[in-house]
């Protein structure tokens, strides 16, 4: 049977990371928002009614059958085994999970960036603190970030440029998201991405060239960034690189 993914049409957003697995691994899925009558079927589940088990908070979330499993890193821990995205041993299962939460944290950094104040009030509402929010984030938590994972792949025993063992992870997926969102986002600041962050630009280019993310990413059912998604282009809150 066919996984079902629901999430917002228009934007890659948070469900984009669902994709990327999915997309990896040649999974059978339904992007169900992108359907007719799939916007419906998604508002459902929110209002709960398919029972306490089918009522996520937000989307994205994932069905499978009778299961449902909401937040992006909860999705991705239930699909890696299956869809052989995540080292078997316990240890790396676990760290693979606290890799995910770890780019969660950034994600909703970086949504913040736009809106710092409130995600119900329009960017321009709040654009003066969304440009301090935007210089701090570029200036400190960036690097912090950035600089973590290059320091993980460094140290992966497997030398093999990936974040966990010697194969693809659904955290590598990840990972190629968000460097090609920030360069979207703040085309300036990143100028200087790939040499300040060499071994998650080098794993970007490894997921980037994947047969099947290659192929994926010239379909219709990639969809670009935009003004609407967590990583959005406004060029008044980009900067030089520090
Ligand atoms: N922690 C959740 C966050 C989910 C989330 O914030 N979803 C957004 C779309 S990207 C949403 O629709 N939020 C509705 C709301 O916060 O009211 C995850 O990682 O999946």
């Amino acid at each position: 049977m066919a996984y079902e993914l629901y999430y917002w049409d228009g934007i890659p957003g948070r469900g984009e990371f669902i994709r990327l697995a999915l997309e990896e691994a040649g999974a059978k899925y339904l992007d169900v928002v992108r359907t007719s009558h799939g916007m419906s079927a998604m508002m459902e589940y929110m209002r709960g009614k398919h029972g306490y088990l089918g009522s996520p908070f937000a989307p994205p979330f994932l069905k499978d059958g009778e299961i449902i499993v909401s937040h992006v890193a909860n999705i991705l821990q239930y699909l890696g085994p299956k869809l052989n995205l995540v080292p078997q041993d316990e240890k790396c299962r676990i760290f693979a999970h606290g890799l995910q939460l770890t780019i969660a944290d950034f994600v909703t950094e970086v949504h913040d960036t736009h809106h710092p104040i409130s995600t119900d009030d329009y960017y321009e509402d709040q654009k003066e603190e969304a440009k301090a929010r935007s210089r701090s984030f570029l200036k400190n938590r960036v690097p912090k970030f950035m600089g973590y994972f290059d320091r993980i792949i460094a140290s992966n025993p497997a030398n093999s440029g990936h974040v966990m063992g010697d194969a693809l992870s659904y955290v590598d997926l990840s990972l190629f998201q968000i460097s090609e969102g920030l360069v979207y986002a703040f085309p300036r600041a990143m100028k200087t991405f790939d040499s300040s962050y060499p071994l998650v630009a080098r794993l970007r280019d490894m997921v980037r060239d994947r047969p099947n993310i290659d192929a994926y990413l010239k379909s219709d059912r990639r969809l670009a960034f935009n003004k609407s998604g967590i990583f959005r282009h406004y060029p008044e809150l980009d900067q030089d690189p520090a």
